[in-house]
């Protein structure tokens, strides 16, 4: 890919915004090699013939636990494994530079916090916690597949939010403040279909923030998007704050 061209109109309204929010997805973390949720799971092997949005949820672990826990253990080995990439250190740069920064992520890698965000709103909980599935505890799994909470012999599962579920109390509240609020709204590596994190570009849009989509592909946010930055995470996110914050 070519050098990203950032407008400069675009550059100026970042540079003078007191508040900024960012929502991401998993694009996001697709440089760091963790798969999207949608796309990648192709060439894993094994996973590669389950549907991702059908191992997600509380029924499919109610219906077998072994086979929910074991997928999510190799995407946390994956997660483990990964670096937080240009796109994740561009998005904690950006919180250094503006004075009220949100950043409202779906991902439950943690490598936001890994590049040194720190004003972070995970609305998706965290793959790499462990919670008793009936006290909400958090737990230190052993090797049983899945492990067994010792204090009431529940399954543990993963501290994160399946379909159906409700996201952690306040997560929501706090994120469509900061949507409300913000100035300059970007979204970026998101397919911008799961609610209601989907939601979000609309309620900045309409509360009069400029609205940013990153991403490669169209997404049901592109026609909400005053600009359309089309290309990597990675490559496009450093580009844009160089734009705005020119190093030196
Ligand atoms: C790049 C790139 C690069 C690639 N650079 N970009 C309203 C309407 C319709 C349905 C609903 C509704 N409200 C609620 C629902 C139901 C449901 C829902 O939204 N369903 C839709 C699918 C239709 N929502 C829920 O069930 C939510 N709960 C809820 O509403 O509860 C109500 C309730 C209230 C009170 C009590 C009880 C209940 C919960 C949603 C939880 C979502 N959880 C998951 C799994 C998390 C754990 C895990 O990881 O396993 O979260 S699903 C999955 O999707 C994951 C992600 O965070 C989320 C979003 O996916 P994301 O990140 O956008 O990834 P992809 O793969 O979809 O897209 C990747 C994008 O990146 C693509 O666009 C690429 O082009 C791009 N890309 N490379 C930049 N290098």
């Amino acid at each position: 890919m070519g050098r990203v061209e950032i407008p400069q109109e675009l550059a100026g309204a970042l540079r003078k915004a007191r508040r900024v929010a960012a929502l991401t997805g998993s694009g996001v973390s697709a440089e760091s090699g963790v798969p999207t949720f949608r796309d990648a799971y192709e060439g894993s092997g094994l996973w590669e013939r389950f549907d991702p949005e059908e191992l997600a949820t509380p029924e499919a672990f109610a219906r077998n636990p072994k086979l929910v826990w074991e997928w999510y253990s190799w995407r946390r080995e994956l997660v483990a494994g990964a670096e937080p990439n240009p796109a994740h250190r561009a998005l904690a740069e950006l919180e250094r530079r503006v004075p009220l920064f949100t950043l409202i992520t779906q991902n439950v890698d943690g490598l936001h916090r890994r590049a040194g965000s720190e004003n972070v709103i995970e609305l998706h909980g965290n793959i790499l916690r462990t919670v008793c599935s009936a006290e909400r505890t958090p737990q230190e799994p052993g090797e049983e597949s899945p492990p067994r909470c010792p204090r009431c012999g529940a399954p543990l599962r993963p501290d994160v939010v399946w379909f159906g579920e409700a996201l952690p109390p306040g997560a929501m509240e706090a994120a469509s403040e900061a949507a409300r609020g913000c100035e300059v709204f970007l979204c970026a590596g998101t397919s911008g279909v799961v609610y209601p994190a989907a939601g979000l570009p609309r309620e900045a849009a309409e509360s009069g923030a400029l609205l940013v989509e990153v991403n490669p592909e169209p997404t049901p946010v592109t026609p909400l998007a005053e600009f359309v930055l089309r290309g990597r995470a990675g490559e496009v996110l450093p580009a844009l704050v160089a734009a705005a914050f020119p190093p030196g």
